[in-house]
């Protein structure tokens, strides 16, 4: 637990998350603590969910907490945004400052002028969410044009099927692979994503690998020849961004060979007959020609996947990133859905929060549930993007992103004042950056908070506060089960966590507050589970009792998944949609559909000639999170420099050998990276994304716009929908050595 004492050595259980790794994960970890400090870190040996391992960033863990960078006091600016000028000041001055600048904004303009920024999910979005209600703004958002990370398959996963799942790796089983009541799916197939790298979510990467080795066969979908791909028996590599034509053609085969199950079909889902029209509009010749692949390569995915039983599927971001992010998902969820593989062992399985909790102690539900509502109903009204975006006014619950930028560049419909930005970096990791960094330059008040001087607090904070590493929280979650908490093993400078911020300012800024301490909060949450904070804290994983209905499987056959009780499913057909009753209602095409990439040699072969290839962006690296690490010297190492894939017969093409630095040039801009062959298409290059050189002198903005392939993405793509399209996968560009070789 969380002792913290003199003179020996203490175990301080606790659960990977951010800040640190990263990534949303759950790993188990023994934090070695002596004289208050961390002296080693490692994976819990038997724990469920890592059973041992962890990632090079999680070792990193002593490098990265104790890093001489790390702010360590909130900081006031004193001179003009985006110079080096601040003044360190005690919590309770800066977090006086915050609140007195907020309450003007929300006296003057209302609280909705203030925009609550975070980025992917880190334990920082429960907490923003809460201070965004708390104080009364309805906008909350996430940093990524058409939310296009993990929210398009979300909704689509909720309009369809009224739940989430996930592939059934035995996860939500004690005994893991070992669980009589479990089964090793036939096959699996990875649809872009690298597990390899990323251990998304709810998803750990090394339980797909334990898959295959004890006999899953594998199917991979994706452009790149990755380390999973070369393991695979099916590899299909095709073009970037035509995901959803090759899920609609694979629907297709599916259905015209009769290989899906009609039994479930018939007894749990609707609007098969219309689904099976659309998919007969993706033939396998139409198909073939728009993903790069060969006809009968595709009808063989299609087959391995149908027939076997149970099969799962494992999807990553560059799906949300389509075009149609929304869309491509729908049309991935009805190749589980015709197939039957829902709610059985080694299927997709409905993923719940454990103990029927909400995800994170304070989420929107909370809120709700504590204050009786969210907030009154012409507040919400004003949230951004629901009068331009149906699906964002009744399905979601924060602000569009691409709307936001737009409102804070014009002041229409009303002017945006302020901001709170925590846990993102988007002036390095969003597209088309320099108008992001724009829009918030518009704003009168910026609060940053984040662990570093970063090229985004430099920009744009007034106020800069001090985050604390995983290593210096306390906090529980029940994010798809089990239940875990996060336990405090040291302290550094005078870093508070998000939790204890978001917890201070939301003290501040609502009157009729009604906790005492974070601790009171917890036990709040944790009130219906019949669990103790003590317990949890100690325990540090609990997983729900095999009757809970937090746990599978067949849920849907037993009334557990619907409010009233009856069999189905959370829907209001209560049966899955392949055609969307509520899609079609809010003026959408109800059934999934193609679309090609807005910059691509097809839809735009006049481009093509100056900018002959596709760039293709964004694959994660084990030694980063997103634009993070860069300045830990243990995990630069293993990537010293920003690094664009190509293959070496394009590359001789152009003069470029391996290793040379090169210029990627486009019609929205340019960035040095440096050539490295790679086995990738002839036609497409592969850049990493999110670079910049914290080592670089800091009024310069660390060279965030230099080496950051984010300079080349055409911003505001979002999908129709408002969900999905960032496109960051598949645009044009061209490549060139550069006349200076010399490093960036
Ligand atoms: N070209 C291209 N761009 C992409 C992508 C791509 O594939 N290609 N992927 C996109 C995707 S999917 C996403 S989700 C976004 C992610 O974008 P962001 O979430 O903005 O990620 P980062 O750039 O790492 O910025 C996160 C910042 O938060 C800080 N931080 C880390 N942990 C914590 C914490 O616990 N609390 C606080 N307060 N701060 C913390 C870090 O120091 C860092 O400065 O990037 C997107 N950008
Ligand atoms: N180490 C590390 N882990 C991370 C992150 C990180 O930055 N670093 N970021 C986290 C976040 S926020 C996210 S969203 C996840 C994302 O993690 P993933 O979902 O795994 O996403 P990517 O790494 O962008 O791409 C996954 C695979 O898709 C392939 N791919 C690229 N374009 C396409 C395409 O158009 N179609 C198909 N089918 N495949 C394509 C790539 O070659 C790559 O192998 O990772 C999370 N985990
Ligand atoms: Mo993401």
């Amino acid at each position: 637990m969380s002792d913290i004492a003199d003179g020996e050595t203490r175990i301080v259980r606790s659960t990977v998350w951010s800040a640190g790794a990263g990534c949303h994960g759950g790993c188990g970890v023994n934090l070695h603590v002596r004289d208050g400090k961390l002296e080693k870190i490692e994976g819990i040996a038997d724990h469920p969910y890592n059973q041992g391992t962890l990632c090079p960033r999680a070792l990193a863990l002593k490098d990265y907490a104790y890093h001489p960078n790390r702010l360590t006091r909130p900081l006031i600016r004193t001179g003009a945004r985006g110079t080096d000028t601040w003044r360190p000041a005690s919590w309770d001055e800066a977090l006086s400052l915050v609140e007195s600048k907020l309450s003007a904004v929300k006296q003057e303009f209302g609280a909705e002028s203030t925009v609550f920024v975070q980025g992917t999910g880190r334990d920082v979005g429960g907490w923003l969410v809460f201070l965004a209600y708390n104080y009364g703004s309805p906008n909350w958002m996430q940093a990524l044009p058409g939310n296009s990370c993990y929210h398009p398959r979300l909704l689509a996963m909720k309009v369809a099927m009224g739940d989430y799942v996930v592939p059934d790796n035995s996860q939500f089983q004690q005994a893991r692979y070992e669980s009589p009541e479990w089964r090793l799916p036939e096959c699996y197939v990875v649809w872009g994503q690298n597990p390899v790298a990323t251990c998304n979510d709810g998803n750990h990467g090394h339980w797909i690998i334990h898959c295959v080795k004890r006999g899953s066969k594998l199917v991979v979908i994706d452009p790149n020849y990755t380390w999973l791909a070369s393991r695979a028996d099916i590899w299909l590599p095709l073009r970037p961004g035509t995901d959803g034509a090759l899920a609609l053609g694979m629907l297709n085969v599916i259905i015209e060979e009769e290989l899906y199950d009609k039994d479930f079909v018939e007894k749990w889902t609707v609007g098969f007959e219309q689904l099976k029209a659309r998919a007969a509009e993706y033939p396998l010749d139409r198909v073939a020609e728009i993903c790069w692949l060969k006809k009968d390569l595709i009808a063989e995915a299609a087959r391995a996947y149908a027939r076997a039983s149970p099969a799962a599927l494992q999807w990553g971001v560059p799906v949300d990133m389509a075009p149609e992010g929304f869309s491509v998902a729908s049309a991935i969820n009805h190749l589980w859905a015709i197939t039957g593989n829902v709610e059985i062992p080694g299927g997709m399985i409905v993923a719940r929060p454990a103990f029927g909790m909400t995800a994170y102690p304070m989420s929107q539900d909370a809120i709700q549930d504590m204050y009786g509502d969210l907030m009154d109903k012409d507040q919400q009204a004003k949230r951004i993007g629901v009068d331009e975006f149906p699906l964002v006014r009744h399905m979601h619950w924060r602000a569009q992103p691409d709307s936001v930028i737009t409102q804070a560049l014009t002041g229409k419909p009303y002017p945006l004042k302020a901001s709170v930005i925590a846990g993102t970096n988007f002036v390095v990791g969003a597209q088309d950056p320099l108008r992001w960094r724009k829009a918030f330059e518009n704003l009168d008040f910026n609060v940053v908070v984040d662990l570093f001087m970063t090229p985004t607090a430099m920009a744009l904070a007034d106020v800069v506060l001090p985050s604390a590493s995983f290593a210096e929280r306390d906090g529980i979650r029940a994010w798809w089960s089990p239940l875990t908490a996060q336990n405090t093993a040291i302290r550094f400078g005078d870093c508070r966590s998000d939790a204890e911020i978001c917890f201070e300012l939301s003290r501040r800024l609502r009157d009729d507050f009604q906790f005492e301490t974070l601790p009171d909060l917890y036990r709040y949450y944790l009130k219906d589970t019949g669990q103790t904070l003590e317990d949890v804290r100690e325990e540090h994983w609990i997983m729900p009792p095999r009757d809970s209905p937090a746990m599978p499987y067949h849920r849907h056959e037993k009334g557990l998944l619907r409010a009233d009780g009856k069999p189905g499913f959370a829907t209001p057909s209560g049966k899955i949609e392949l055609a969307s009753s509520q899609m079609q209602e809010w003026g959408y095409d109800p059934l999934p559909v193609y679309v090609e990439p807005t910059y691509s040699p097809v839809s735009r072969p006049d481009m093509a000639e100056e900018y002959p290839l596709i760039l293709n962006t964004g694959s994660r690296t084990i030694a980063f999170f997103h634009s993070e690490h860069r300045n830990v010297p243990k995990l630069r190492r293993l990537n010293p420099d920003p690094l664009v894939e190509i293959h070496p017969e394009t590359a001789a093409n152009y003069g470029i050998a391996d290793g040379d630095w090169v210029w990627l040039e486009n019609h929205v801009g340019k960035c040095r990276m440096r050539a490295k062959f790679a086995y990738v298409h002839p036609r497409v290059v592969v850049a990493q994304h999110s670079w910049w050189m914290p080592e670089k002198v800091r009024e310069k903005d660390y060279g965030a716009y230099e080496s950051n392939v984010n300079m080349l993405m055409p911003g505001g793509l979002s999908s129709k929908s408002g969900f999905g399209g960032a496109q960051v996968k598949s645009v044009l560009c061209r490549i060139r050595k550069a006349d200076d070789q010399a490093a960036a």
